[in-house]
């Protein structure tokens, strides 16, 4: 049985879930500022992605990034500094909850605009490429960002010049609160890639093993020289599309259901039990996990906040050199 394997993965969704709901809370005391889009419901894809990964590959994301951070290997305490707007964030306080990053952990944002990094992975793939280096870029997206120019013109050069990359759509049914049926003709999305002559797959993602098994079989086609693949994961957040959604575009009892059906946690966590760990075993992860959420929380409130100066040295490359 997989519990040895099942063990670390449940931790780091245990930790994900924790910490964005103790930012969910710190949000409300008013302690983060701008927006807040919370992963909760869709922890097993990161989780999975980076179980399936090596530590030079590298990973870009939307503005629903805290948990992609985690995985990668920026501490909870850097996370929750950068979500307070804290000097000791993981982008010294001036990115916030939409734009953490962390180069030393091939971790590239964070990003905004919806779609747009598309062409961003495109281009980090491209380095691996050209460098002959082999590392694999993992890019992760919206099913509502397949909509997007960027979307396309990433796609069209990694097929053109067989990126080692491996395009990643979270399809949580809703862009904001608009449904996919009502923003695009198709309904499986994988039927995309062929316009880009890629690779496809399509899976639901609430099992994090499966995740990593399917995301595992993309990296090692594009690791090996096969070329690009679109995967789209079907999957559901559980929170809003951010802190200031009312959610009058779905009903309780569907969001309920879900839950019930497709938590990613209480799957690991049945499996876990069934696979035959105790209860006691996992309340004791479960309760280390808590002292590290609140920890960070600690470490946040204490830090001092983001500084004129950093801004000044940070937000652009210095002339003729980078950070690196
Ligand atoms: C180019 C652009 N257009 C619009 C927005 C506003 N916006 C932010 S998130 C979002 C919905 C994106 O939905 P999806 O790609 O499905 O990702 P999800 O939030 O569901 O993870 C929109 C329209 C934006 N940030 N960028």
């Amino acid at each position: 049985m997989a519990t040895d394997e099942l063990l670390p993965l449940y931790r780091q969704m245990f930790l994900i879930r924790r910490i964005e709901e103790e930012s969910a809370r710190a949000y409300v005391q008013g302690k983060i500022g701008g927006f807040l889009h919370l992963y909760i419901g869709q922890e097993a894809i990161a989780v999975g992605t980076e179980a399936a990964i090596m530590k030079r590959d590298n990973v870009i994301t939307t503005y629903r990034d805290h948990g992609f951070a985690l995985t990668r290997g920026t501490s909870a305490r850097a996370v929750m500094a950068e979500l307070f707007g804290k000097d000791t964030g993981c982008s010294r306080g001036l990115g916030g909850s939409m734009h953490m990053f962390d180069a030393e952990n091939r971790f590239y944002g964070g990003h905004g605009i919806v779609g747009g990094h598309v062409a961003v992975g495109a281009g980090i793939a491209f380095r691996a490429k050209y460098l002959k280096s082999d590392d694999v870029t993992l890019c992760f997206f919206g099913e509502g960002a397949t909509n997007i120019g960027g979307f396309h013109e990433g796609m069209s050069l990694a097929g053109l010049w067989k990126l080692p990359a491996v395009f990643i759509c979270e399809n949580n049914l809703y862009s904001m609160g608009t449904p996919l049926v009502r923003s695009m003709p198709a309904k499986d999305l994988t039927d995309k890639a062929a316009g880009y002559s890629m690779a496809r797959d399509r899976f639901e993602g609430h099992d994090v093993l499966e995740v990593k098994a399917r995301i595992g079989e993309a990296v090692e086609r594009a690791r090996s020289g096969g070329g690009p693949t679109l995967i789209e994961i079907l999957t559901y957040r559980f929170r809003g599309h951010s802190m200031s959604d009312p959610g009058k575009y779905r009903t309780s009892a569907e969001v309920e259901e879900q839950k019930r059906l497709h938590d990613p946690l209480r799957i690991a966590r049945e499996r876990l039990l069934e696979g035959g760990l105790d209860e006691a075993a996992i309340a004791q992860l479960e309760a280390e996990v808590e002292e590290e959420v609140q920890d960070a929380v600690r470490f946040a409130d204490e830090s001092p906040p983001a500084t004129e100066q950093s801004m000044h040295e940070f937000v652009l490359a210095p002339e003729g050199g980078s950070h690196a």
